[in-house]
């Protein structure tokens, strides 16, 4: 082997290594999960928020062709929401603007994922897996006060 070619191996091996280490150590180390199929909450048919707390929601989305139920939920600030996320008819996106939630709606799946709103504003959540004709005006938003 060259030693250019050499050296060109050992770097890209570190970089990978360092990259791997990394996302084991965001997964593990500081909790951000990627969102996995859970089994514990049957898909539900329409969408709702509960409120638990002062600060803490639960919020079923129901995404459907081509808007999301519930629509424009307002909570206050510092309030911690978990999410949980199917379709009623084909698959969805589900990304909530300004934070780390990306999930998709798979009909008879629930998705799941927790996110703590700290600053008030205006969170807009889009569609973004092709989900027929409306697909472009799919979208909701959470307001934080
Ligand atoms: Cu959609």
């Amino acid at each position: 082997m060259d030693r250019a070619e050499r050296t060109a191996l050992f770097t890209a091996v570190t970089f990978l290594g360092i990259f791997f280490g990394l996302l084991v150590y965001a997964a593990k180390g500081m909790n951000v999960d990627v969102p996995t199929c859970i089994t514990d909450v049957k898909p539900f048919t329409e969408g709702k928020v509960i409120q638990h707390a002062p600060n803490r929601y639960e919020i079923h989305y129901l995404a459907r062709m081509w808007y999301f139920e519930p629509s424009d939920v307002e909570i206050p600030a510092g309030s911690t929401v978990d999410i949980y996320l199917t379709s009623a008819d084909v698959i969805h996106g589900f990304h909530i603007d300004g934070t780390n939630v990306n999930l998709m709606a798979i009909p008879g799946t629930v998705a799941y994922a927790r996110v703590k709103f700290d600053k008030p504003g205006v969170y807009h959540i889009v569609c973004h897996e092709y989900c027929g004709i409306g697909h472009q005006d799919m979208a909701t938003k959470i307001v934080v006060k």
